[in-house]
């Protein structure tokens, strides 16, 4: 079944350009900007350009050349924030993880040691 998307979600109207953001990088499929409450010194969120609420809905209906292209720009946004000693990943998806903003997105954290996962 697929999901309903609401195109007024705050991700959808930064990908609009109706919302301004401090990206770090854009490729034809995804982009990367940081949080504005971050949780740690790096704090940078990765989103589709395309239409989906969560990682489930994503890997369902996204085409094979969008999935591609946002592995690949998750792998030059590793690449470009350089966090040698390492860094965090993280996707909330449906209400037991409270995602708050229902565009898929995933955190990208780091510059610090970040603890155990729940802390
Ligand atoms: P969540 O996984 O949906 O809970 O994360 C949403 C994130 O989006 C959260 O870390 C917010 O600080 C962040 N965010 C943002 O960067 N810019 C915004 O305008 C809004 C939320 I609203």
């Amino acid at each position: 079944m697929s999901k309903q998307y609401d195109s007024n979600n705050i991700f959808a109207k930064i990908l609009r350009g109706e919302i301004p953001n401090k990206t770090v990088l854009e490729t034809d499929h995804a982009l990367a900007f940081y949080d504005i409450h971050p949780q740690a010194p790096v704090h940078v969120l990765l989103i589709p350009k395309g239409p989906y609420v969560d990682f489930g809905h994503f890997v369902a209906e996204a085409s094979p050349e969008e999935q591609l292209g946002f592995n690949a720009a998750l792998a030059q946004l590793v690449a470009t924030l350089d966090l040698p000693t390492g860094f965090r990943v993280i996707g909330n998806a449906g209400p037991d993880s409270n995602q708050e903003v229902p565009h898929f997105h995933l955190h990208l954290l780091g510059g610090r040691n970040l603890g155990p996962l729940l802390p």
